[in-house]
């Protein structure tokens, strides 16, 4: 620890050596403790030492933004159970006693952008007005044009597209922003507590900015900045009884990098008793590995036609009990348009993938199951998001902060161009109007649970091994991770089946 540049209480030191494994509980606290953080504290440790336990029975909630799960190792390698013949499944509750499973937001066949420049217009509109409602009750606002009638030195505010940010020749920084009637530039001094807003900013996101007028009326001096956010007092729903839900991502079979024997290993666990009450599936994109997706992915395709990938994954979809119910959306390595809202998956795959009935809906959707709301996303901004904000908003080892970043801006892409593809539809699909109860979100391939704001918020790994691209890139994955979400509490035990 300490070459690493850390302190730890003496205490800690003891729980470290207790632990089965000290050198991986150390690892794993120097990972979790924040960076500026230089003691690892007798809490670190003891949190840190119970990630690494396998077979713990503790649960534990994740309370931050930074930490993650319970995590229980399950290595047993039973013979391969199939739908509807093992214990787990007399002990679910039959698919006609749950309440159905509602889906909102679903973009499938209501498609109409084709990219003309007023589709653009339509969809910034649509976007701007329902996020400036949301900012209305907080930020007494004006519109651009009338701001620039006002006298210099007046009190002013401002709801507004993010359009340009730019630092001046000292240091401050000139955001300017953008509503239905025009443009009007706002500065943040950079000495001033809410510069660190600034570093938040996005490009096409929508914030408040409340301020005074330089004495010619031209600028607005920033003595506030709000952000759409969720309220910190934001109570989610729970059900009423003890039911649970997998959340996974990634599977991308048809890759060399498959992990086939580890998915068995979960579809086995799901048959055994210690699974009954897990109930729903949720599987947030990249079913398959899809073909053409990345410059040299062929090389390690293991499937090269993108039909027989998801027959294979239909395959490997069998293995989970015939009694769960399934929740599907796709990625951006599935074979729907890339662009998203990406509608779900046409007829033809549905046919493919039609054992067990699952539920297949639009990337984004919002899915209420037992009362509980999940904001299912793919996730592919998030590495919009690690590229562009600094270390402590938006990271691959701690995506759920990237999340939280995304659940403040109450959006789910804010940049148009960049590497996002959008597709300019009537409405903005990726607006958040609703606080979810859950968010989850995969494609990063890195586990990562927290909670913001009470939103409990899940990043599930994936089921490939480390691929070339990623080890270039040191790309670690979390592989063979299973989230498990209760639905009762929200509080989530993550099963490792490696
Ligand atoms: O991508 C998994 C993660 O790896 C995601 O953060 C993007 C990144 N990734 C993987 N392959 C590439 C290439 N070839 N270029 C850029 N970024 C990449 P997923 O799309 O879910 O496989
Ligand atoms: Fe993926
Ligand atoms: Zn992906």
């Amino acid at each position: 620890m300490t070459s690493d540049g850390y302190n730890a209480d003496r205490d800690a030191v003891t729980v470290f050596a207790n632990a089965d494994d000290p050198i991986a509980a150390v690892e794993r606290a120097i990972e979790a403790v924040a960076d500026d953080a230089l003691t690892i504290t007798v809490a670190d440790a003891e949190a840190a030492v119970s990630r690494t336990a396998t077979n713990s029975t503790e649960t534990t909630t994740p309370q931050t933004g930074g930490s993650t799960g319970t995590t229980k190792t399950n290595t047993s390698k039973k013979e391969p159970g199939s739908p509807g013949e093992t214990k787990g499944v007399d002990a679910r509750t039959p698919a006609a006693d749950r309440p159905p499973v509602h889906v909102a937001k679903d973009i499938t066949g209501e498609s109409t952008g084709t990219g003309t420049y007023q589709d653009f217009v339509t969809v910034f509109r649509d976007r701007f007005e329902r996020l400036a409602g949301q900012l209305r009750s907080r930020v007494t606002h004006r519109p651009t044009d009338a701001l620039e009638t006002m006298a210099g030195g007046s009190e002013a505010a401002i709801v507004g597209m993010v359009n340009d940010i730019r630092s001046t020749a000292n240091g401050h920084w000139l955001v300017e922003l953008e509503d239905t009637n025009g443009t009007f530039p706002t500065l943040v001094m950079k000495d001033r507590a809410i510069a660190d807003d600034v570093d938040a900013l996005l490009h096409d996101e929508v914030i408040g900015v409340e301020g005074t007028l330089s004495d010619d009326g031209g600028i607005l001096f920033a003595d506030a900045i709000h952000f759409p956010d969720v309220p910190r007092t934001y109570s989610p729903s729970t059900a009423d009884r003890p039911v649970e839900a997998a959340l996974i991502s990634d599977v991308h079979v048809g890759s060399q990098e498959f992990l086939a024997e580890e998915w068995s290993a979960f579809a086995d666990w799901l048959h055994t008793e210690e699974a009954d009450r897990v109930e729903y599936l949720l599987i947030a994109g990249d079913m398959v590995e899809g073909v053409g997706v990345y410059p040299d992915q062929d090389e390690e395709l293991d499937v090269i036609d993108i039909y027989e990938q998801y027959e294979r994954f239909a395959e490997y979809l069998k293995a989970v009990p015939g009694d769960m119910e399934i929740v599907m959306i796709p990625g951006n390595h599935d074979a729907v348009r890339l662009a998203e809202p990406q509608p779900a998956f046409d007829e033809e795959l549905r046919e493919i993938m039609r054992v067990h009935d699952a539920k297949i809906t639009s990337n984004p959707s919002v899915v209420t199951i037992e009362g509980v709301s999940v904001l299912l996303y793919h996730g592919v901004s998030i590495d919009e998001l690690v590229a562009e904000l600094p270390d402590d908003l938006a990271t691959y080892e701690n995506p759920q902060n990237a999340m939280a970043q995304l659940l403040r801006k109450r959006h789910l892409a804010p940049p148009f161009g960049g590497h996002m593809r959008i597709s300019p539809e009537e409405s903005d699909y990726l607006v958040i109007d609703e606080v979810p109860d859950v968010f989850h979100t995969g494609h990063v391939h890195k586990l990562g649970v927290g909670q913001y704001h009470n939103v409990r918020l899940v990043n599930s790994g994936c089921w490939q091994a480390q691929t070339a691209f990623q080890k270039s890139v040191n790309i670690t994955p979390d592989t063979a991770t299973a989230p498990i979400l209760d639905l009762q509490t929200l509080e989530v035990t993550v099963r490792k089946f490696s």
